[in-house]
């Protein structure tokens, strides 16, 4: 078996990363959601107020995945979960471009953390009126040297073709 990789999962309220996380995880996933009481609450009924921890074998790799809270006031902890990462995935909500130029901001963030590999992941693609990848590549102000995958979050497949870009990128980086 090769190093264990710690890979960040980021991105803004209700862009799918718990979902991502439990859709691939082999074991339980450790989930941290409460109740909302902002404002947010109209659009679900829970949000991740720590982290998630998910932990899923892919070949002889061992990956740890540490999805974040996605509600700025808990920001306190994108920090501890950055710790050690050795890349780090950013996912949109491809339905809600408002919510875009707070993805690149969590891109610049996580990167002044670590300067580790990290891409961007259009998520919710399957749903009807999600930005194409070249709209959420515009709406975040991402250069062509970042890559942007499309995913779905809910279908392991597609998680995993996500997983397995982080990590070639982190592999070639090293
Ligand atoms: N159709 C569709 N629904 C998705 C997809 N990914 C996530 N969802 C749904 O979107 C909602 C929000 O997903 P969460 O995983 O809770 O989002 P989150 O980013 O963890 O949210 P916070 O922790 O509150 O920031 C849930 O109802 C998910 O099932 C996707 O790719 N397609
Ligand atoms: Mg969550």
């Amino acid at each position: 078996m090769s190093r264990p990789y710690k890979i960040v999962v980021t991105g803004p309220f209700n862009s799918g990363k718990t979902q991502f996380v439990t859709t691939i995880s082999d074991i339980p996933v450790v989930r941290t959601e409460r109740r909302i009481t902002t404002e947010d609450r109209g659009i679900k009924g829970e949000t991740t107020v720590a982290m998630d921890y998910g932990r899923v074998e892919l070949g002889d790799q061992v990956i740890h995945l540490h999805g974040t809270p996605g509600q700025a006031r808990f920001d306190f902890m994108w920090e501890i979960l950055a710790t050690e990462m050795q890349g780090f995935v950013v996912l949109v909500d491809s339905t809600d471009p408002p919510s875009f130029p707070e993805a690149a901001e969590l891109i610049k963030v996580f990167s002044e953390f670590h300067a580790v590999p990290h891409l961007i992941v259009a998520n919710k693609s399957d749903l009807d009126g999600a930005a194409n990848l070249a709209q959420v590549r515009r709406g975040m102000n991402a250069g062509n040297a970042i890559t942007v995958m499309p995913c779905v979050a809910t279908q392991k497949s597609s998680v995993r073709q996500v997983l397995l870009q982080i990590i070639e990128l982190i592999n070639t980086a090293s």
